[in-house]
């Protein structure tokens, strides 16, 4: 009896997008361990919180394959980019790195519309989801470093943007739950 519920390009995708998640973690760490070595607390915080929700799904996508009976391949964990030169700079790279995985997320989205999947397309949607509350959090944080002096930020400024992101909420309200009431 066959088990697996995924065919070969859904799964070999799932697993490819699994590892990607791993290598955001990576990122997020590896840019926090930056910012805190600079003296930035406050957005090695956020960057530490993040590494280990991207390390959550990670390990959403592991279970998920896992459930559809299929097999989950552990592979290496590419080396993360080179440390950001600046506070703008680093928060530039990482919407970058989000919009890509936006990118990846929806062509797994197409792909799995494409086989009827729709069991992989629901799972999915949670992660369209998340993707846009992501950039979203990160355009909020160029917005105001933008304010901030963007590249020209002076320390004073930096010092305030700093503090105030360490007890910045993980969770951003999306433009569907938002009301006249509360813009
Ligand atoms: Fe940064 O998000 Fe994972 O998927």
């Amino acid at each position: 009896m066959k088990k697996n519920r995924l065919s070969l390009t859904i799964c070999q995708a799932l697993n490819d997008q699994m590892t990607k998640e791993g290598h955001a973690a990576q990122i997020y760490l590896s840019y926090a361990s930056w910012a805190a070595s600079e003296g930035y607390d406050g957005v090695a915080n956020f960057l530490f919180r993040h590494a280990h929700e991207e390390r959550n799904h990670m390990m959403k996508f592991l279970e998920y394959i896992l459930q559809r009976g299929a097999k989950a391949a552990i592979s290496a964990i590419p080396a993360p980019p080179a440390h950001p030169k600046s506070i703008q700079d680093c928060f530039e790279k990482v919407f970058q790195h989000e919009v890509d995985n936006t990118e990846a997320i929806h062509a797994i989205v197409k792909m799995s519309f494409e086989e009827s999947d729709w069991a992989t397309w629901h799972f999915l949607q949670w992660f369209v989801k998340e993707q846009i509350e992501e950039e979203t959090m990160v355009l909020n944080q160029l917005d105001k470093l933008k304010i901030a002096g963007g590249e020209k930020a002076s320390g004073e400024s930096l010092y305030a943007f700093d503090r105030d992101l360490r007890n910045e909420p993980d969770e951003v309200v999306l433009a569907e739950d938002k009301t006249a009431e509360k813009p």
